[in-house]
């Protein structure tokens, strides 16, 4: 069902200066950014490596307010890893397939991700702590993976 890690998305007050940390420390590119005003989160995908199906990245996320899944977990945590994300092959499916196991599925349908990905989350509480995405990689008709 998970094919790869697709990225780690990690929680932090100032998405400018932690690019500029990872850019300068790991050597890494950022190849995307996006402000998703449905999650709440202005973000950054930095390439790590190509793999079967789509790329795997760290996601830096900075949250538009207070109230909003990223900047919640900023007041009750402080900056740190918010979430693992699966790449799938088919995120409908794998929605189906996981909530019919029990699992909480926090959406009612595929959203829309970065680097046009359709998404899903899994409830933390479900999941031994990890707030979990399910994400597909667009289906771009080439074989590079990823972007
Ligand atoms: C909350 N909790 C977490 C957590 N966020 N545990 C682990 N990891 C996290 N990231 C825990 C929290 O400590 C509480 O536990 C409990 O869950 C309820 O949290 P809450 O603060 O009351 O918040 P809720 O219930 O209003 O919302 C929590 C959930 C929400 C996970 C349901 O954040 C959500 O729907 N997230 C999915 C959307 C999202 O995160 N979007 C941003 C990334 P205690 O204290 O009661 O024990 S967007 C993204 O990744 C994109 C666009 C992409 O990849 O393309
Ligand atoms: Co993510």
């Amino acid at each position: 069902m998970f094919m790869r890690i697709d990225h780690v998305g990690i929680a932090c007050h100032d998405l400018e200066e932690k690019i500029a940390f990872f850019e300068r420390t790991f050597d890494l590119t950022v190849v995307a950014r996006e402000t998703n005003e449905e999650q709440g989160v202005k973000e950054a995908m930095l390439h790590i490596a190509d793999g079967e199906g789509g790329g795997s990245y760290i996601q830096l996320l900075e949250p538009l307010g207070p109230d909003t899944p990223v900047g919640k977990f900023l007041a009750k945590r402080g900056e740190g890893v918010h979430h693992v994300a699966f790449g799938v092959p088919d995120v409908a499916e794998a929605m189906r397939e996981i909530g019919g196991r029990g699992v909480r599925v926090l959406d009612a349908e595929p959203r829309h991700g970065t680097l046009g990905s359709s998404i899903a989350f899994l409830h933390p509480k479900d999941m031994g702590g990890v707030l979990t995405e399910l994400v597909q990689a667009p289906d771009t008709g080439d074989a590079a993976p990823g972007h």
